[in-house]
């Protein structure tokens, strides 16, 4: 029997303002180019597109006291957290169309405000190339894209912690990391220090994706909301060009696909970011062709029935 799905709503954030290099604020128009609603709908999922929040234009600043951006960053994050919350109180599975990943502040508090509502347990799974736990004081660019998970973890400037009231939003234990392969130097010290879950490429490579897969999803059952931030850059840069920050040696077109399909199997998926696709930086909208591609396989398309 097929699997149904809670009905989803698309929620496009075009901005850059956390990013390095200028065009993510493309990303949802490119998503929608390649498909993604009409994909979704082609699977029986019920999908809205809410259209695109609003939020202050990119001023291309210099960091100031170690963030670039900060004011406008917290606008565009308070909007996200609003919307997604509005859509999950309604009982509706939040997609988030990115914009850089310091969004996944605002759409990740939102599922935790929510956790807490509902007495769910919250499953984060981050799949991305980079940890995204840098600090004010160890960033060595300001780019508040690079920071998202520590923020959310309680370790940010008061405005970003604190969006949705109580700090911290996530618990380390919370998280898992798939993907990861480029960590700055002190940033690695404060992975360890705060113990996060982190599956890079050394261990994925050693045991397998299927064993990755299977560790980063123990413990999710009935009770857990999972949320999916995907970072496009967590794809191999041979598939995936069209993003800002590329790391070479990320997982293939298949290891993705396994990815995707064992978090579908477990049906708990409630949420989800697809952020940093660059389509500025692209190759005729292929990237977000394969990131729609692997969404479909989130939301169950495999090439035979399996439950
Ligand atoms: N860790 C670096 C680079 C980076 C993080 N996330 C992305 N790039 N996309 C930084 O600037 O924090
Ligand atoms: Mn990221
Ligand atoms: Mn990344």
């Amino acid at each position: 029997m097929a699997r149904s799905y809670p009905p989803v709503s698309l929620i496009g954030a075009p901005t850059d303002i956390g990013a390095g290099h200028r065009g993510a604020s493309l990303g949802p128009e490119a998503l929608r180019i390649a498909g993604l609603a009409e994909a979704l709908a082609g699977r029986g999922v019920d999908v809205r597109d809410c259209g695109n929040l609003a939020g202050p234009a990119n001023p291309w600043l210099p960091p100031d006291a170690g963030y670039r951006h900060l004011e406008q960053v917290v606008a565009w994050n308070g909007a996200l957290m609003e919307a997604s919350l509005r859509e999950l109180r309604a009982g509706r599975m939040p997609v988030m169309l990115g914009g850089d990943h310091c969004l996944a502040i605002g759409s990740i508090t939102a599922v935790a405000r929510h956790c807490r509502e509902t007495g769910k347990k919250l499953r984060v799974l981050w799949l991305d190339a980079h940890a995204d736990f840098n600090t004010s004081e160890v960033t060595p660019s300001g780019n508040v894209h690079g920071m998202p998970v520590a923020c959310l973890c309680g370790l940010g400037p008061e405005a970003l912690t604190r969006l949705g009231g109580d700090a911290p939003a996530l618990l380390p234990q919370e998280i898992r990391q798939i993907g990861i392969r480029s960590v700055d130097p002190e940033e690695k010290r404060l992975v360890k220090q705060h113990r996060l879950d982190i599956y890079d490429m050394r261990y994925i490579d050693e045991v397998g994706m299927k064993r990755v897969m299977a560790q980063a999803l123990d413990g999710v059952d009935a009770d857990t909301h999972l949320h999916v931030s995907f970072d496009v850059d967590f794809l191999d840069p041979g598939i995936a060009p069209g993003v800002g920050t590329t790391v070479p040696g990320g997982p293939n077109y298949r290891e993705a696909q396994l990815v995707m399909e064992m978090i579908a199997d477990t049906g708990r998926m409630g949420s989800l970011d697809i952020v940093e696709l660059n389509p500025v930086l692209d190759d005729h909208n292929i990237t977000a062709e394969l990131a729609v591609d692997l969404v479909e396989s989130l939301f169950g398309k495999s090439t035979l029935m399996r439950d």
